[in-house]
């Protein structure tokens, strides 16, 4: 089985101002930089047969490529830890960009997400009782941001979960049209 999602990997220049932001609250498990991310589509466990299936369909998928920017912060919320995140915009064509991508999948035979999509980059993930530290955090963090940056591809990835936390493989990049 292969544990994948779809997903835009910043360029350096955007991990390295958003790694920057990091601080040393020890209540918060920061992402390393080489897990940075935005994810467009959360795929879970297929098999080898249903992955190439997908891979087939993202590689049909046409989208003009776009800008977007770091546009502050904010959290998600759950009953066993949340991840502190950075936001982008503009939303509407990363929101193009997942519903096409959700397409592909469920053309791809995966069952259809019925979560809303909220694009964000994570940043860190805390424990139950951290409400406190990550809203201070927030605060610091509301004013992130950075310059346009282009988003002419977008990844595959398989994800390997361990106990030192997961690893993220390249599988697959697919071009943006120019
Ligand atoms: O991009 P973020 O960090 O918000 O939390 C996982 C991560 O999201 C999420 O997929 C991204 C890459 O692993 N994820 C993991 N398991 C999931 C699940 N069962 C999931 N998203 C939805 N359902």
């Amino acid at each position: 089985m292969h544990r994948l999602f779809v997903a835009i990997r910043p360029p350096e220049a955007i991990r390295d101002l958003l790694v920057d932001a990091m601080d040393d609250s020890p209540e918060l498990r920061w992402v390393g930089d080489e897990q940075l991310h935005l994810t467009l589509r959360f795929i879970g466990e297929v098999e080898r047969p249903a992955a190439n299936d997908i891979a087939a369909a993202l590689d049909r998928l046409r989208q003009p490529a776009f800008e977007l920017k770091i546009a502050g912060a904010g959290r998600f919320d759950r009953r066993n830890g949340g991840a502190l995140w950075a936001g982008v915009a503009p939303r509407q064509p990363v929101a193009e960009l997942a519903a096409r991508i959700e397409r592909a999948c469920v053309i791809a035979g995966l069952a259809p997400e019925r979560r809303a999509f909220h694009p964000h980059i994570t940043l860190a993930r805390y424990g139950r009782d951290r409400a406190a530290t990550a809203s201070s955090l927030e605060t610091r963090l509301a004013t992130l941001s950075s310059k346009p940056f282009p988003v002419d591809h977008f990844t595959l990835f398989e994800s390997h979960l361990s106990r030192h936390g997961p690893h993220y493989d390249e599988v697959a990049s697919y071009q943006l049209d120019r």
